[in-house]
């Protein structure tokens, strides 16, 4: 019998919380709360990946040589000097969406290309040219596991996007105190080229079969997550997925809940209950995810400045789209790590399954 990887955690979800998705809810709501899904084992497992890969991060942008790195020859812009003092990049440390001394240009690079630099400071570990926080999968073994074969994870992506599914972005949302979290957003499928309302204005009316092309985000809060637990909490509107728009995925995001309810929430009702859209702030117990389509507006309130640090990972899959170019690799795998892997045997046909291109090329 063929082992499971090392790494496998094999009970790591409650099966009866699996077992009660509601398929009819997720597609009228929008969203699906996994409460309390992860076993006590997943829990301090999922939590313990996330605080090493968080220190992962934060060792290579606190001991690097910003300044000493070559950007020219790679058509990166240099950094800007005050933004690469030891004071700056200290603040730059401890959770997500920190690091603010990066060049503009440099976490794209480091998707498609990968930086490898001696001026990083990578000794100790395999570093893989992306930072861990945008590509945790690349860095530990659980975090791979399940974000590409482990059963229940991958039963769970298939009850919220059916049985084909590939990767679109799995990445680190730890919030640190006083983090202020992201205002009223959605999302488009693949690079918007589908999209067919106007991403501010639009969606005055509601589209019930929307099934095909989606990408489906799924938060997992193994500490959990709420308004009176710190802050920093996720916010949904029920229903306001069917008005298909990616509403501010491509624009400045200015709105607090006061004006998107002001605005493009305003007169807007539900498409099967006829009730005005309303916003539903989320309070998760420790252990626990939610999943939402691309289309669902979301907000992330600010965290405290005394509350502990929210760790999240965001796990966003899409189901292929059919009039994709062929290409080997889909574009949410960073094709520099994808190609080491399959050079070194480490990718499994399973594996592969999650990263490919959307058509076989
Ligand atoms: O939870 C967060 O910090 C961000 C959530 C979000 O905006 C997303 O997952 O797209
Ligand atoms: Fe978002």
């Amino acid at each position: 019998m063929k082992q499971n990887p090392p790494s496998r955690l094999d009970n790591l979800l409650r099966p009866d919380v699996l077992a009660a998705f509601d398929r009819a809810f997720f597609e009228r709501e929008g969203y699906w709360v996994w409460k309390g899904v992860l076993t006590d084992e997943g829990r301090a497992q999922w939590s313990a990946s996330l605080q090493k890969l968080q220190a992962l991060n934060d060792s290579v942008v606190r001991h690097s040589d910003w300044g000493a790195v070559d950007y020219q020859s790679r058509g990166i812009s240099d950094p800007d000097p005050e933004k690469i003092t030891n004071e700056f990049l200290a603040a730059c440390t401890g959770g997500s969406e920190q690091m603010k001394f990066m060049p503009p240009e440099l976490r794209e690079y480091m998707y498609q290309q990968g930086i490898f630099d001696p001026a990083l400071a990578t000794d100790g570990f395999d570093w893989q040219g992306i930072f861990p926080e945008y590509f945790p999968l690349a860095y530990d073994d659980f975090i791979l596991d399940i974000a590409t074969v482990h059963p229940q994870m991958m039963a769970l992506f298939a009850k919220v996007l059916g049985p084909r599914f590939l990767i679109d972005h799995v990445l680190m949302l730890n919030r640190t105190p006083g983090s202020r979290g992201r205002r009223w957003h959605g999302h488009p499928y693949r690079q918007g080229q589908h999209e067919i309302e106007d991403p501010i204005d639009g969606g005055a009316t509601p589209i019930a079969d929307y099934l095909h092309q989606q990408c489906v985000r799924t938060l997992c809060y193994p500490e959990g997550m709420g308004l009176h637990d710190g802050g920093g909490e996720l916010a949904v509107v029920p229903g306001a997925h069917l008005y298909r728009v990616p509403y501010r995925w491509s624009t400045a995001r200015p709105d607090y809940d006061d004006t998107f309810e002001a605005g493009w929430l305003k007169g807007k009702v539900h498409a099967f209950s006829g009730e005005p859209l309303r916003i539903e702030k989320l309070s998760l117990p420790p252990g626990s995810m939610v999943s939402f389509g691309h289309h669902m507006p979301h907000h992330v309130g600010h965290r405290d400045d005394t509350a502990e640090t929210r760790w999240g990972l965001l796990m966003a899959y899409r189901t292929p789209d059919p009039t994709a170019a062929p290409a080997r690799w889909n574009e949410g795998t960073p094709p520099h790590w994808a190609e080491r892997m399959e050079n070194a045997g480490a990718l499994t046909p399973a594996m592969r399954r999650i990263f490919e291109g959307d058509l076989a090329p």
